[in-house]
């Protein structure tokens, strides 16, 4: 738990300095941090019980400043260096840096010169046209957080799936440690794998709920306590998630736990199927016409009592599972444990954080079998994109490093841009060096559909057999998907068997899940990849995975689940 606290607290300095405009290495260091917190096994207050100040630095990324910070909050409950900091801003900024076309030197200029400290307050002005007429403001900027607004606005009250995973994670930790609790279980949205989560559901088995309810309504993470029930409670998180909770007997396990992943609709579908056999369903089990229990200790018996083959979460939402079921046709969805690799990754030589060899050395601590190294080309500047030259001795210095590392392979590929009319950001003579290629779009998303859909399918004809990264571009809760004819781009994969990625990152999660099973449909392969631009990033694969198991799709269908071997054969290289 003081993992994850300090860990935002970190985050929260990092915000703060941006704003601040200080100094770039600084703040990296705090974010750096904070991500290495996030993952940290083991509990910081044991590390700092065992070994002080020395135990703490041995953290990757701790070093004598931060030990010392991580030592007070242990200590004393708080740092104080980041309350002052905190004290030097109205509350309300940090609200507004994380709204699309700002960023921290944009809130820092509209709170000095028009006093901007929340959200209402910028959309007023932006409205009112005051902000174009800022120095390096503009008509375009001004139109740009106005849209950033309304994005905000219309994702308004859903969370991320990451940021949903980690804090379910974080209650279930605390609710863990009380022996009344025999089984702990979240449900809803997030156990089903949907892209954004609306609130967590968690259920737990006990025969004594009272000590639970009672630890849950004071957990530190609570902001709020919307109910405090004898079996049933909700609150709300520090960050604005809300989180119910609900404690039934071990005899209801199944049917509590199947009620409350869902979908709704799911849930009706399983009414109507026992009204039809004169029983009833609800989350505390199956009765039959004489009120008694006849089923729902386990989650099986819901579909078994129907006829029904088990039903994983994530096809739990009305897009067949029934019909597939009854037929003994559910497929065996794709598991973390299948993937053998990652196929898109950066490193230092563009924005990565970390060099070729320590992805490698993390990617082996996965058990991986192989890697894809994929820096950026030229056109994405932003991204620090390499020319063909650079491009070239980057592959080499992949080449050389792969014969020196044992216990993983690495591949040389490239993310290479896929310019507006469709060519490629790389000469073909460098091209052909790599063992395989992803293509991406980077640039001109206001194309229209026609134009953009042209544009991805004249790139995937001139390289047949690559992979095509992060399909739609969007960036949930930033960024719309661009205009594109998703149909006409997996027919055009299949014609050019072209792979299509499914970006396991909680921000993209595209293809999504309907066209996951489209491609499948289609007879075209998918890649779960990372985009991982640092070492920690490559743990993302499970957002990825789940994607595409709610896309139907089974092991064989996904390409870096397959042995070295086969992937060589199969892509030609
Ligand atoms: P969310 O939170 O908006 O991302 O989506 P869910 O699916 O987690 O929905 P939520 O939190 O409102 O409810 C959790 C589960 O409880 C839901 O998936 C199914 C069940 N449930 C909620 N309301 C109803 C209802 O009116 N009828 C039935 N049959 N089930 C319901
Ligand atoms: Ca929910
Ligand atoms: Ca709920």
């Amino acid at each position: 738990m003081d993992n994850k606290e300090i860990a935002s607290i970190f985050n929260q300095i990092a915000e703060l300095l941006e704003i601040k405009q200080d100094n770039p290495f600084k703040i990296r260091a705090y974010q750096r941090a904070a991500r290495n917190l996030e993952s940290l096994s083991v509990d910081l207050t044991d590390v700092y019980r065992s070994g002080g100040l020395k135990a703490l630095q041995e953290i990757p990324g701790i070093g004598h400043d931060l030990s010392l910070k991580i030592e007070e909050y242990l200590k004393t409950g708080k740092i104080a260096s980041q309350k002052a900091l905190a004290r030097e801003f109205p509350k309300g900024i940090l609200e507004l840096i994380n709204i699309p076309g700002m960023g921290p030197k944009t809130a820092q200029l509209l709170y000095k010169k028009l006093g901007i400290d929340s959200l209402n307050k910028l959309k007023m002005a932006a409205q009112a046209g005051k902000l174009q007429h800022l120095p390096g403001m503009g008509e375009k900027k001004e139109a740009n957080i106005l849209r950033g607004i309304g994005f905000k606005e219309a994702s308004h009250g859903r969370f991320l799936l990451d940021d949903a995973t980690v804090h379910a994670a974080m209650i279930v930790e605390e609710l863990e440690k009380l022996k009344e609790a025999k089984k702990i279980l979240p449900c809803g949205s997030l156990r089903r794998g949907q892209e954004t989560v609306g609130d967590l559901d968690i259920l737990v088995i006990s025969d004594k709920p009272k000590p639970i309810m009672d630890k849950f309504v004071s957990l530190k993470l609570v902001k709020s306590v919307l109910a405090h029930g004898e079996t049933k409670s909700a609150i709300v998180m520090h960050n604005g998630m809300q989180a119910d909770l609900r404690v039934v007997p071990a005899k209801s396990f199944g049917a509590a736990a199947h009620y409350f992943t869902g979908s709704k609709g799911h849930n009706i579908h399983i009414r109507q199927l026992a009204q039809k056999k004169g029983w009833k369903v609800s989350e505390y089990g199956i009765f039959d016409a004489k009120g008694r229990q006849i089923g729902g200790q386990t989650e099986e018996e819901m579909f078994s009592k129907f006829g029904l083959q088990y039903i994983p979460p994530e096809l739990r939402e009305m897009r067949g599972e029934f019909t597939a079921a009854a037929a003994g046709k559910i497929p065996r969805l794709i598991e973390l444990g299948d993937i053998r690799g990652d196929l898109h990754m950066h490193t230092t030589a563009t924005d990565g954080e970390n060099s070729l060899e320590e992805m490698a050395k993390a990617a082996k601590h996965l058990a991986y079998e192989y890697i894809l190294i994929t820096d950026h080309t030229q056109s994405t500047r932003v991204a620090h994109g390499l020319d063909a030259g650079k491009s070239s001795a980057n592959l080499h210095k992949i080449k050389l490093a792969a014969k020196n590392i044992s216990g993983i392979r690495l591949l040389a590929g490239a993310e290479i841009d896929i310019l507006p009319d469709g060519s490629l950001d790389l000469p073909g003579e460098i091209i052909k060096q790599l063992d395989l290629a992803v293509l991406a779009v980077h640039s001109n998303f206001k194309m229209p559909r026609e134009q953009m859909t042209a544009r991805i399918i004249k790139a995937m004809q001139r390289l047949p057999g690559s992979i095509l990264a992060h399909p739609t571009g969007r960036l949930l809760g930033e960024r719309e998907a661009y205009a594109v004819d998703l149909n006409a781009v997996i027919k055009a994969a299949a014609k050019y068997r072209c792979i299509l990625e499914v970006n396991a990152h909680p921000k993209r999660l595209d293809l999504t899940d309907f066209y996951c099973r489209a491609a499948k449909a289609a007879g075209v392969k998918i890649a779960i990849s990372t985009d991982a631009h640092a070492t920690d990033q490559l743990g993302l694969m499970k957002y990825g995975v789940i994607t595409a198991r709610r896309g139907w799709l089974e092991k064989q269908d996904v390409v870096n689940t397959w042995p070295l071997a086969k992937l060589q054969r199969v892509c030609g290289f």
